[in-house]
């Protein structure tokens, strides 16, 4: 790989240029410390795409999360819009090339210009996995208008793509127990936008959706529903085999988009910074650099006040750590 220069590699980025993306992205899953170095100046560098949104899809496996991931970026293409996609598999020892899935991966055109497809599967590694994830989407950011991340599980914080997307969509399939799992998860995690896919099934995903609606009336009714008063959690069918639905999900996520504005969307990319920065930080120097901080919440609180200062993550977790070390040099502390 060639040394380029950070600066001139955002640039390439910010031009949305495949090669400079590919680039950084093989950087970033480059576990030698020099490569470190490089992806943290170039971090540093990376502008986010104005008015660009992050959509989150996850979901129990089989739901249909790739095919519709091909289905929807082909939509937001056809709507004008750059793509990049994220796979991510915290489980899975498949290779990159089959995280997508042959059929899904086969309807991406690799010709396309606007359109980016990774995927992520480190086996055994969630901590480095959610590294990379939050660095290869920061990438993306860079360089697309919309960001796809594809995530398998429920409600599992693994790799924490809560704290990556704006609008998390939560798929899954009629006639699997998945509608049951989700009132008995959805207490604890509620997503922006329910998708009941595989639509094809007709009556069986009309059922799934009503459950779902009902379970959401049910949450609503004790208030534990939506957070924010502007948004209500609509539920949606699609195929994405037939590709029905797919034109009023990304109706929905302009919607949502809309609904966040941009201070809501600065917060909760601010809670995703700040929690990022958190994992860099622990990467780096473990709990023991934590414990030395002054715990969690203290650093937590220090990393709220820089980022709110206009710091970037990767230079704020340099700061602490380089706190940190200050602080054991002084303590003698081992
Ligand atoms: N009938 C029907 N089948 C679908 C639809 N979408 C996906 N499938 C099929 O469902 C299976 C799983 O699809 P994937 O897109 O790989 O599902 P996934 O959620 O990404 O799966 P994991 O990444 O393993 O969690 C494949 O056989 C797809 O062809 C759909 O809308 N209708
Ligand atoms: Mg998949």
């Amino acid at each position: 790989m060639s040394e380029a220069d950070p600066a001139a590699l955002a640039e390439r980025i910010a031009a949305a240029e495949k090669a400079a993306v590919a680039q950084a992205l093989n950087l970033i899953e480059d576990r030698r410390q020099r490569s470190q170095g490089r992806i943290e100046a170039l971090l540093g560098r990376l502008r986010e795409r104005a008015g660009m949104q992050r959509v989150g899809l996850t979901g129990p496996p089989g739901g249909g999360k790739s095919t519709l991931t091909a289905a929807l970026a082909r939509e937001l293409r056809e709507r004008g819009d750059t793509v990049g996609v994220l796979a991510v598999d915290p489980s899975s020892t498949r290779s990159g090339g089959a995280l997508l899935g042959d059929r899904a991966r086969m309807s991406f055109d690799p010709a396309d210009q606007g359109l980016f497809v990774r995927s992520l599967a480190t086996a055994g590694d969630t901590g480095g996995l959610a590294y990379a994830a939050h660095a290869v989407t920061e990438v993306l950011s860079a360089a697309y208008d919309r960001v796809v991340i594809e995530t398998t599980g429920v409600g599992q914080t693994e790799t924490d793509v809560e704290h990556v997307a704006d609008t998390i969509c939560l798929v899954i399939q009629p006639g699997s127990g998945d509608v049951l799992q989700f009132i008995k998860a959805g207490i604890m995690e509620i997503p922006d936008v329910l998708v009941v896919n595989k639509g094809d099934h007709g009556a069986l995903a009309q059922r799934a959706a009503s459950d779902l609606a009902g379970a959401l009336d049910a949450l609503r009714g004790v208030g534990m529903a939506e957070a924010g008063d502007d948004w209500r959690v609509p539920v949606l069918v699609t195929s994405a085999r037939d590709r029905t639905g797919i034109d009023a999900l990304v109706d929905t996520l302009d919607a949502h988009r809309a609904a966040q504005g941009a201070a809501g969307q600065r917060e909760r990319r601010r809670e995703g910074e700040t929690h990022w920065t958190l994992s860099l930080l622990l990467r780096r120097h473990g709990e023991h650099g934590l414990e030395v901080l002054g715990g969690r919440t203290e650093v937590a609180g220090r990393i709220r006040a820089a980022l709110d200062a206009g710091a970037i993550p990767i230079a704020v977790s340099a700061d602490l750590g380089r706190d940190y070390l200050r602080r054991v040099a002084s303590a003698g502390i081992d």
